[in-house]
C-alpha cells in the first residue's frame, strides 16, 4: 500500500511541477494557460507538502496584481497564450499586470494560515507583507460584493463555478443579442458535452463587454447591475477567510478591528442564503429576492465558514446517500443534474476537500469519510479537473494542478488504501 501512496504522490508533485511557470502555477496545460487565482491557492497547499518557499512565492504573485481597489483578479495574464479565450485583449483592464476584470473564492486568505502554522519561521515575513492587501480584498468584498451581509458575484466565472444551475434564472434575465461573433478556444480542448453551453458564453461574453465598455470601474458597475447573485461559495469562503485572517493578524499584531466587523456582517449574511425548502444554503438574486432553489456542493460549505448547523448535516447524507465519491456539484434527485457537464453534476476535488476540511474542524464523522472517499476517487482515477459522480470517470481537463494538490495537502494524508 505505501508503495501505491508513494508513486500516488510522486506523480502529484510531478503535475505540480510540470504547470509551474516560474513562481506562478498553471491549472493545466493547454486548457487554461495562466494564472487563476483560487487554482494558485490550491496550488500554494499543495506546494507547501514539498517546498514551503515555493507555496509562498505563488501568493506573492497572485497579490502582486492586485489592484488598487484592492480586487485580486481571477486570471493574470502573465504571458500572451492564443490558446485561452477571452485573453487580456478582451478583458483590457488596467490593473499592475494583464488580468481580467473580475475575481474568484477568497481560499488563498485562509490558505496563507495554513502555510503559516505549519512554518512559522518562514511564515512570519510573507504575513507581513500579504496581511494589507489581503485586508484590502476583504474590504473591496464589503464594499462592491455585498447584498444583506451575503457576498454576490457579477459573473458566474467568479463564484469559480461556472455554469452551476444556480445561476441559470439569473442569466435568463440577460439578452445577450448584440454580443458579436467570438470564437471559444476551449473546446479545443474538451468535448462540449463536458463544457458549458453557447447561451452560457454568450452570456459570459456579454458580461466581460459590459465591464470593458465601463472601464472595470467599480462604481459604475455597481449601477443597474445585470447579474447579481449572493453566493455560497462566496460567502463562505470569505467568512473563513476573515477569520483566519484575523488569527494571522493576531499572531503579528497587526490590525484586526475591521475585520471583527466585517465578520459580523458575513454571519448575518450567511442566514439570508438558508433555504428551508430544500433545508440547505442556496443562492439568492439579490435583484429579485429569489432563492435558485438548487442543492450543490456550495450549499454544504457553511462548516467551513465556521457554522455548525445540525439540520444540514442531514441533508448531507441524502445528497452523498446515492453517489460514491462525494458532494457532486448537483445533487442527483434535481432534474437539471448532468453527470458530465462541469458544475452540474460532476464532482470536484476542491470542493470535497473544502467541505471535508469543514465537516472535520467541527468532528463530524462525514468530513474523514470525503477525504478517504477523495483519495480513493484520486487514486483510481487520476488528477482530472473533475469525475462523474456516479462511477468516478475522469473529466475536464488532466494532469490537473488543483486535483495533484488536493492530493497533496488532504486526501492522500492518511489514506486507506484498500
Ligand atoms: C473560467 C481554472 C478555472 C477554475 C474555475 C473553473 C474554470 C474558467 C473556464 O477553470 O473556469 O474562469 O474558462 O472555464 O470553473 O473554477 O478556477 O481551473
Amino acid at each position: 500500500m505505501q508503495a501505491i501512496k508513494d508513486e500516488l504522490d510522486r506523480r502529484a508533485i510531478q503535475i505540480m511541477r510540470d504547470n509551474d511557470r516560474g513562481g506562478y502555477t498553471i491549472p493545466t496545460h493547454g486548457l487554461y494557460p495562466y494564472q487563476w487565482n483560487w487554482d494558485s491557492a490550491f496550488a500554494a497547499l499543495g506546494f507547501a507538502a514539498f517546498d514551503p518557499a515555493r507555496a509562498w512565492r505563488e501568493l506573492e504573485i497572485l497579490y502582486s496584481g492586485q489592484w488598487l481597489d484592492g480586487m485580486v483578479p481571477h486570471i493574470l495574464f502573465h504571458r500572451p497564450d492564443p490558446g485561452y479565450f477571452p485573453g487580456p485583449d478582451v478583458w483590457q483592464c488596467r490593473g499592475p499586470l494583464p488580468s481580467s476584470g473580475i475575481t474568484q473564492p477568497p481560499v488563498s486568505l485562509s490558505f496563507a494560515r495554513r502555510l503559516y502554522e505549519a512554518n512559522p519561521a518562514m511564515g512570519a515575513v510573507p504575513v507581513r507583507m500579504l496581511f494589507d492587501p489581503m485586508r484590502r480584498w476583504v474590504q473591496w468584498f464589503m464594499a462592491w460584493r455585498q447584498h444583506e451581509g451575503a457576498i454576490c458575484i457579477a459573473h458566474p466565472w467568479e463564484s469559480g463555478r461556472d455554469n452551476a444551475a444556480d445561476w441559470d434564472k439569473a442569466m435568463a434575465a440577460i439578452d445577450p443579442a448584440d454580443v458579436g461573433h467570438y470564437v471559444r478556444r476551449d473546446l479545443d480542448h474538451v468535448h462540449a458535452a463536458m463544457r458549458p453551453t453557447k447561451d452560457d458564453y454568450d452570456r459570459y461574453i456579454w458580461l466581460v463587454q459590459r465591464g470593458r465598455r465601463l472601464g472595470w470601474h467599480a462604481p459604475s458597475l455597481a449601477v443597474d447591475q445585470p447579474f447579481f447573485v449572493a453566493d455560497p461559495t462566496m460567502t463562505f469562503t470569505l467568512m473563513r477567510g476573515v477569520r483566519d485572517l484575523i488569527w494571522l493578524g493576531e499572531q503579528q499584531g497587526l490590525p484586526t478591528a475591521s475585520l471583527w466587523n466585517d465578520l459580523q456582517m458575513l454571519e448575518q449574511g450567511a442566514e439570508t442564503l438558508w433555504n428551508p425548502e430544500i433545508r440547505a444554503y442556496d443562492s439568492r438574486n439579490a435583484l429579485d429576492g429569489e432563492f435558485s432553489g438548487t442543492l450543490s456542493n456550495a450549499s454544504f460549505l457553511a462548516w467551513y465558514g465556521g457554522i455548525d448547523r445540525p439540520e444540514l448535516a442531514g441533508t448531507l447524507a441524502e445528497v452523498l446517500a446515492p453517489l460514491p465519491y462525494g458532494v457532486p456539484s448537483l445533487a442527483l434527485q434535481d432534474p437539471r443534474f448532468d453527470p458530465k457537464r462541469y458544475w452540474r453534476g460532476p464532482v470536484w476535488g476542491v470542493l470535497n476537500m473544502l467541505v471535508g476540511m469543514g465537516l472535520e474542524d467541527f468532528g463530524h464523522p462525514q468530513g474523514q469519510m470525503l477525504r478517504q472517499t477523495t483519495g480513493r476517487l484520486i487514486a483510481s482515477h487520476g488528477f482530472a479537473e473533475y469525475f462523474d459522480p456516479r462511477d468516478g470517470a475522469p473529466a475536464g481537463g488532466g494532469s490537473f494542478t488543483w486535483t495533484a494538490a488536493v492530493w497533496l495537502a488532504w486526501a492522500g494524508v492518511s489514506i486507506e488504501l484498500a
